[in-house]
């Protein structure tokens, strides 16, 4: 399997994650985001959002959407299992997870900001603000989602886990401020000791700048 990836790239640091606590073996290929390496024609053809993650299985075939990826890894290998197994705690695991991927993520991707840059003439100040107000109004309500420690939702790490801590990356990159958020802290503090999330760390990609 061939991981299409990018060291920054919070969507393809969830995968990461799930491939290093599945301790599953993906050779890693990195698509340079701001070399727009993923408008590519060859990528593109890939990816038709020019977006990375996407997987290429052996086979060929192509699996975009990290949520996607993650839940075919973990029908792949279903040991660890990546939701509680409390049929209502998972569905809340699940939904932390999707506030991220869904009600976060996207109002900060890269070719958003490059929209706003471009067609709206928006000033740095103006972008800093846009990403400062989506990342910390939807981290706040993740804050209240979070139903138990070390990690979010159990004693082992779960999808919601998986996507918070990519999101907890770009929010200390863009200087959101986290004290209004102690759960979530914590859970990162806890996420930061665990081998697998240590592995999936952009800065130890070897693409890493
Ligand atoms: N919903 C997608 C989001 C993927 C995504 O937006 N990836 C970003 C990096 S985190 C990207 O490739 N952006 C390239 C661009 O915007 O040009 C997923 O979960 O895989």
């Amino acid at each position: 399997m061939i991981l299409y990836d990018y060291f920054r790239s919070s969507a393809a640091y969830r995968v990461r994650i799930a491939i290093a606590l599945k301790g599953l073996v993906v050779e890693r290929r990195p698509i340079h985001l701001l070399r727009g390496e993923q408008r590519d024609p060859g990528y593109r053809a890939k990816s038709p959002l020019a977006i990375v993650p996407t997987l290429e299985l052996d086979d060929g075939t192509l699996i975009t959407q990290s949520l996607a990826i993650i839940d075919y890894l973990d029908a792949l290998k279903p040991d660890p299992p990546l939701l509680p197994r409390d049929r209502v705690v998972a569905a809340q695991a699940r939904a932390a997870a999707l506030t991220i991927a869904c009600e976060i993520h996207p109002l900060a991707n890269l070719r958003v900001i490059e929209a706003l840059q471009r067609e709206f003439d928006a000033r740095d100040d103006q972008i800093a603000k846009w990403r400062k107000r989506w990342i910390a109004e939807g981290l706040s309500a993740v804050e209240t989602l979070i139903a138990s420690a070390p990690f979010a939702f159990g004693a082992e790490p779960s999808l919601a886990d998986i996507c918070l801590i990519p999101q907890v990356y770009n929010a200390r990159r863009f200087d959101v401020p986290l004290e209004v958020c102690p759960r979530i802290v914590a859970v990162d503090a806890a996420c930061a000791a665990h081998p697998a999330f240590l592995e999936a760390h952009p800065q130890a990609q070897p693409d890493a700048e």
